[in-house]
């Protein structure tokens, strides 16, 4: 029988939800008025006062908050509560930029903390499960997130972090942990492991997985699910916002219920930034109706994806969102051709090849070159030139037939690409340097 952490807000109708949403939303914008300057202004600059949002209806007259913003308001700008009373940060990797540090007072916590415990509900866990937290710990939030959901939901937390691989295994059947938390692609390495130490999935008692942070496939997802021997599930969740739980999947796996008591969803087309329709792809962009310290209004995520509110199997009612194609900013654009890494990660899991693989592009006498690498399984490994050849063009005409242009496919040995222990890291994209 489906479980639910708080079922009541997470099995409301609609018209309920939209009730809730109302009349946070209209609180969220009096407190980001009187308190965040920086959006103020923003607001001033479109013409809008909070008297103008009355209901969810008027989302849309609101400004849009970006990255941008958040690098020009670093790093105080857009606190919305005295930093007396905020009693953490987190923060992002800053790859692309100056990182993002986001504030949470203790409400902020509990609330992010209930949003993961509902996602561990979801995904079967108890107070007798022992859940193995296998993400960073530390400014990441993908370590935090998931501790601190898993200790409301009452299990027995291991907060071993990410890494030490070996060590995660022992622990894992010494512990007779019930629940792994980690990103999707060190999930797949956990398994590729395991494997080589001897250990098959019935050595392990993991029943379930929780696995986000990055885009992976349904491919990877199998493919994970056979390796480990449980049910994997996504979690989805940005740092902006809180962290991992702001979006998880139910037992239909398929697809990932926001939750709309605290995050409202909005897909818009990424150049006009009008809203698009239910169904339709393009940007997801979010407002946080209770967060205190770090209030976001519509917020750009750059993440490609769509929204449904299909009535689903599990009995609760939130909006869901289908994997994440990727980030705009992932998306490459190829001979001027646009390719996402998902494309192609499904294309290389389709011809039965584990998700290690790296895309990369480079520019050539003006030509943008386009090459995939990806290794070949032990079970596959071959050294004889012609069957190599063969794979290869096999992958190249995949992938022709997938994406529309054609990609220079080079197989590797097995273990030639270093793993991850956090997001992995899939595209080079040598024109940017
Ligand atoms: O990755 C939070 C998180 C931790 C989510 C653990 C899930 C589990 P950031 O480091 O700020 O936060 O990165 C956020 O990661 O905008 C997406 O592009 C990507 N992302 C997160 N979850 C998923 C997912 C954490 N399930 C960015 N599928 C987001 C695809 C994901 N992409």
């Amino acid at each position: 029988m489906e479980k639910y952490y708080q079922e009541e807000i997470e099995c409301a109708s609609l018209e309920k939800i939209r009730e809730i949403q109302s009349e946070k939303l209209v609180k969220q914008v009096k407190h980001v008025w009187d308190n965040v300057p920086y959006y103020r202004k923003k607001m001033e600059e479109k013409g809008v006062k909070p008297e103008d949002i009355k209901s969810v209806d008027d989302l849309h007259k609101l400004p849009f908050l970006s990255k941008a913003d958040l690098r020009d308001a670093y790093p105080y700008g857009l606190l919305g509560m005295p930093l007396k009373d905020c009693v953490r940060i987190h923060s992002t990797s800053g790859t692309t930029g100056k990182r993002v540090v986001a504030y949470y007072t203790q409400h902020d916590i509990d609330l992010w903390e209930d949003c993961c415990a509902r996602a561990l509900t979801a995904a079967g866990a108890t107070n007798e499960d022992v859940v193995q937290v296998a993400y960073g710990y530390g400014l990441f939030t993908g370590g935090a997130g998931l501790h601190g959901g898993s200790h409301k939901v009452g299990s027995l937390t291991v907060p071993i972090s990410s890494g030490n691989t070996d060590r995660q295994i022992m622990f894992a059947m010494d512990l007779q942990a019930t629940v792994l938390c980690c990103t999707p692609s060190y999930a797949a390495y956990l398994g590729e492991r395991m494997k080589e130490l001897g250990y098959g999935p019935d050595d392990i008692p993991l029943k379930a997985g929780i696995f986000g942070a990055e885009a992976w496939s349904e491919e990877m997802r199998k493919d994970i699910e056979k390796t480990l021997g449980i049910k994997a599930f996504d979690i989805y969740g940005l740092t902006e916002l809180s962290g991992p739980g702001v979006a998880f999947e139910c037992s239909a796996q398929s697809g990932m219920h926001i939750n709309e008591d605290h995050f409202i969803a909005e897909i818009i087309d990424p150049d006009t930034e009008e809203v698009l329709p239910e169904g339709s792809v393009g940007e997801l962009v979010f407002t946080a109706v209770d967060k205190e310290a770090f209030p976001m209004l519509r917020y750009r995520t750059k993440d490609i994806c769509k929204l449904t509110r299909e009535k689903c199997s599990c009995g609760r009612t939130h909006i869901k969102m289908a994997k994440p194609m990727g980030r705009s900013d992932d998306m490459l654009i190829i001979r001027g051709v646009n390719v996402f890494p998902s494309q192609i990660e499904t294309v290389l899991m389709n011809n039965g090849y584990a998700a290690n693989y790296q895309i990369i592009v480079d520019r050539v006498n003006n030509t943008d070159t386009f090459d995939v690498q990806v290794e070949m399984t032990p079970e596959m490994f071959t050294d004889n030139i012609g069957e190599i050849e063969a794979m290869q063009r096999k992958l190249s005409d995949d992938l022709k037939a997938m994406l529309g242009i054609k990609a220079k496919v080079s197989l590797l040995a097995p273990k030639s690409i270093a793993r991850s222990e956090g997001k992995a890291v899939r595209v080079v994209d040598k024109r940017k340097i």
